[in-house]
């Protein structure tokens, strides 16, 4: 069996204006599971970047160890890649954005990467409102290592070979929100109408954008008992709004009314359909949204789309007050100028 994607491609594929195909943005052929939601993720993530005009060269795309974590090579295979250790992803990540600011960093994780091993490296991400578009590949269970129960995995449920959950799950999302994150969305990698204008939306963010995407495990967790499996989330999927994201150009302005549907053209010529929130929705209400999400649960409902942004967002580079410059162009001149600078420095101390 070959893993190498055939390179000839139509001569007359539609590019976008960056000059990219959606092909350029894809990676190597899969070897997860046919059918695993993660492939799904990634080819949202091709086509949120394809349709945002992104040059591959400034993503650069980090993750953990997991199935979820071995699909960077699915995706955007002309950008920077990191795989990390299992659970580091964020660590890494934050001296990568550190170093360079410029790049837009894109983060993928499963439950095990981020709510077991990695969960101090999770919350310490958010607190610094580390700049990355965190994508969780939530299926409940570890599925690189056959499936036993991860940290998200709902109590009392089975693994396949039988072996009951007796922990509660940890929910993420609540968890994010809880912890100041400036960004909090929810989704189905089934739910690609959702997911992709997420994933947009998360890439402009200036700050922590976290999306929870329900990914199933057709191999270790797809039981219908399960609150990640396909049955479960088509059944019990509901949506705060419907979301679509226009990215930021020349304006475009339209006016309608709260709860209404209206039909927007782009600048490409394409068509976006927007649905005002409900009156009673507010994605910038920390509190409600964390009620919200309890309700929903409380109803065997999961609450998908937007959940909470904050609109004010500082990110670690701006709560660090560092140069504009990306550290890694400073030179030696930039970095030591020399005995004067430094009396000068000296003196405002004094
Ligand atoms: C430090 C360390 N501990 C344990 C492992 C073994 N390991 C590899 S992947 C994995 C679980 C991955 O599960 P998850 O993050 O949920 O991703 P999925 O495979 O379900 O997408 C584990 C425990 C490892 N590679 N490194
Ligand atoms: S074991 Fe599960 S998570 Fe891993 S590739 Fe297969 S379906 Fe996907």
């Amino acid at each position: 069996m070959s893993y190498i994607r055939p390179s000839f491609r139509h001569p007359l594929l539609p590019k976008n204006e960056v000059g990219f195909t959606k092909a350029d943005y894809e990676g190597v052929i899969s070897t997860l599971c046919a059918g695993c939601g993660h492939d799904s993720v990634s080819g949202a993530i091709v086509r949120a970047c394809y349709e945002m005009a992104i040059e591959p060269h400034r993503v650069a795309k980090l993750s953990g160890i997991g199935c979820s974590s071995k699909t960077p090579t699915y995706f955007l295979r002309q950008s920077h890649g990191f795989n990390t250790v299992h659970g580091r992803m964020p660590s890494v990540a934050t001296g990568a954005y550190m170093a360079n600011r410029d790049l837009i960093y894109v983060g993928v994780s499963g439950d095990g990467d981020s709510a077991s091993i990695g969960l101090g490296q999770f919350v310490h991400a958010i607190r610094r409102n580390l700049n990355i578009v965190y994508i969780l590949m939530n299926n409940g269970c570890y599925g690189l290592t056959k499936g036993q129960h991860s940290a998200t995995a709902d109590e009392g449920s089975k693994t396949k070979d039988g072996v009951s959950n007796p922990f509660p799950a940890i929910d993420l999302a609540s968890m994010a929100l809880e912890l100041g994150a400036t960004f909090v969305g929810r989704s189905f990698s089934g739910d690609k109408t959702q997911l992709i204008p997420l994933i947009q939306a998360a890439i402009s963010h200036p700050g922590f954008a976290f999306l929870d995407v329900l990914s199933p495990c057709v191999t270790f967790n797809n039981k219908p008992s399960s609150t990640k499996s396909y049955d479960f989330v088509r059944a019990h999927q509901e949506a705060t709004s419907t979301i679509d994201f226009v990215p930021h150009k020349k304006e475009i302005l339209t006016n309608y009314a709260a709860g209404d549907a209206k039909q927007v053209k782009l600048h490409d010529g394409s068509y976006v359909q927007l649905r005002k929130l409900a009156a009673n929705w507010d994605p910038t209400d920390r509190s409600s949204a964390m009620d919200r999400i309890r309700s929903a649960k409380s109803n065997d409902e999961i609450l998908t789309g937007l959940l909470y942004i904050d609109q004010e967002s500082r990110d670690l580079h701006e709560l660090e007050q560092t140069v504009s410059r990306p550290l890694n162009s400073l030179t030696e001149v930039d970095l030591c100028p020399g005995s004067k600078a430094l009396e000068k420095i000296n003196a405002a101390f004094r």
